[in-house]
């Protein structure tokens, strides 16, 4: 039963970052009474804790900003053609003030259980607060790359000196001037951070696993080129980029690398590096860059050339090479003097697939070769992806006390990445099974939360109460995930797309590798066709379809 502290709403959205944001707006004007609760102290979701040195968005601004308000967009410019954290954590606040959204978000507030109440059906979730929230409708905001990986080495707790996390940065900074510092982890917050790390350290010690593909994000200005299509027909960019493989409007490439001769491919190669544009050198040098290991070879071995051009000593730029995964089958990185860095005399790289840490203890990291004497150790080592912020609320418990957990034991299932069978009224943005992290996620998130929030609106507008995804409609998805998986190579790596950085944690490929536009019309069709794969129940009769 309801006590005084249950706050009753329509729809309940967990997260204030930039899929809570929209969804607060969105439901408000479609007439729903709505809260947000949040962990944090204020808006922003990942800007609001990335605040590591050097923390920048790698999709273009002009590309990664909300396109719902036309008058928005023109309100707002950017500085640079990638903004830096704080900048954006600066966007977000100032669309939260624009639409007036901080008198709905509840902060400091973390959601640590969700339970389907099925003669009342409503979700009932419990806050670390003690209150609780009642709702018809319960949806997950809560990120891709939220819940930090712990560190799993042997000695952590021993470590006397500093130690941060680039995924909980101290909001009042670090001060690193003048102290030896450890990076453990080579992913995009390490490659970020480690050349601003370098410039202030005496000394910085890189601890690297797995060397990965980066690419000079030559920052700077929004270029023209880009500006001028954005401005000459606002609209009719942003359409492309919705129906574009990544959300980002570059067409599909037609030539495939056979049809190119070697200075062919050598010149689009060029052109591609020097713009500094992660999905533009991921998509548009060859048809078959991403899906055959051919093609991906020779772009692969292009950019290891400039890896050794660009790193002095040979053994150094060996280790910085990557070769045991094809490129963009793990997340490349955009970075600014990343292999440079690795020429200062401040700075060594330990590559750990040749001397494995040992042993952290008071003062030191050691290998099985060398012992480092450090101050501060920073841990660069990722995330749980997609499924660790949604299962961090546990149990969640849907339909016949089932949890979500144990639904997932085997790997997340989903109905399109927005909806699980057997827990109604539950939706997710960004969830294991949509494109997600393999597309620009200011597109993703817009096209999830519309599709979500015009559904809802139109099930109320026909008396339905519950909309659940069916187990059948599940099972097609999972297959056509699958069927999907095959067309590209990011199963080929070991990555936090496939949960294989977590121990344990089962061996998926997460996101949907169709393409954004596909994934679009597929959602689309859902609706035209009466909700296929969705059953639906209320005063407005009950509707397998
Ligand atoms: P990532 O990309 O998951 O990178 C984490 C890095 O930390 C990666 O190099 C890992 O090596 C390394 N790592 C993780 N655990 C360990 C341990 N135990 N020992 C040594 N090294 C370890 O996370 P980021 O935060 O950099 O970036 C996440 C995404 O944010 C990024 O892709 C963009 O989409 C934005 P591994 O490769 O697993 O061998």
């Amino acid at each position: 039963a309801a006590n005084e502290a249950t706050q009753q709403v329509d729809v309940a959205v967990v997260g204030a970052g930039f899929a809570g944001l929209y969804l607060l707006h969105r439901l408000r004007k479609a007439g729903f009474t709505t809260v947000a609760l949040e962990e944090a102290g204020d808006v922003g979701g990942t800007w609001y804790w990335n605040r590591y040195p050097g923390a920048r968005c790698d999709i273009q601004t002009i590309d990664y900003s909300y396109t719902f308000d036309p008058e928005l967009e023109t309100a707002w410019t950017w500085s640079e053609k990638y903004a830096t954290q704080p900048e954006i954590l600066r966007y977000l606040g100032f669309v939260a003030d624009r639409y007036d959204l901080r008198r709905d978000i509840r902060f400091r507030t973390k959601v640590t259980e969700a339970k389907w109440d099925e003669a009342a059906e409503r979700w009932r979730l419990t806050t670390d607060h003690g209150a609780s929230v009642s709702c018809r409708y319960y949806i997950m905001a809560t990120g891709c790359l939220s819940a930090p990986k712990p560190p799993e080495i042997d000695g952590v707790k021993d470590f006397e000196g500093e130690v941060y996390f680039t995924g909980r940065w101290p909001h009042s900074g670090v001060n690193l001037a003048g102290k030896r510092v450890a990076v453990i982890g080579t992913g995009s917050s390490g490659i970020q951070s480690i050349p601003l790390i370098a410039e202030q350290a005496a000394h910085l010690t890189v601890f690297q696993r797995t060397p990965n593909f980066a690419l000079p994000a030559h920052n700077g200005p929004a270029p023209d080129e880009r500006m001028s299509l954005l401005q000459g027909d606002r609209a009719a960019y942003r359409e492309q980029a919705r129906q574009s493989m990544t959300g980002v409007p570059y067409p599909q490439q037609m030539a495939v690398s056979w049809q190119l001769s070697d200075a062919e491919r050598r010149l689009r190669f060029e052109e591609a590096w020097g713009k500094g544009d992660l999905v533009y050198i991921l998509t548009q040098l060859w048809a078959d860059q991403g899906a055959d290991l051919d093609g991906n070879n020779i772009v692969s071995d292009l950019i290891r050339e400039k890896i050794r051009a660009a790193v002095k000593d040979p053994e150094t730029a060996a280790a910085l090479t990557p070769h045991d995964h094809p490129f963009g089958a793990k997340r490349p990185c955009l970075d600014t003097n990343y292999y440079a860095t690795y020429n200062r005399p401040n700075v060594t790289l330990v590559n750990l697939r040749q001397e494995p840490i040992k042993a952290i203890t008071a003062d030191s990291i050691s290998t099985d070769k060398r012992s480092f004497d450090v101050d501060v150790i920073v841990f660069a080592t990722g995330f749980d992806a997609m499924t660790g912020a949604i299962r961090a609320v546990h149990p969640i418990t849907g339909r016949g006390g089932k949890s979500l957990s144990d639904v997932w034991a085997q790997g997340p299932q989903t109905y399109l990445g927005l909806t699980v069978a057997g827990f109604p009224n539950f939706f997710m943005i960004t969830g294991p099974g949509s494109p997600s992290v393999l597309s620009n996620m200011a597109v993703s998130i817009e096209q999830h939360v519309d599709w979500i929030v015009d559904r809802l609106a139109a099930l109320r507008d026909a008396g339905f109460s519950t909309i659940e995804a069916t187990d059948a409609a599940q099972a097609g998805w999972g297959q056509h995930m699958a069927d999907c998986s095959m067309l590209t190579l990011h199963r080929l790596a070991n990555t936090w797309y496939t949960g294989a950085n977590v121990p344990g944690k089962v061996h998926a490929l997460m996101p949907y590798t169709g393409g954004v536009g596909p994934y679009r019309s597929i959602c689309d069709e859902v609706v035209s066709r009466g909700m296929l794969g969705f059953k639906l129940t209320g005063a407005g009769g009950a509707a397998q379809c």
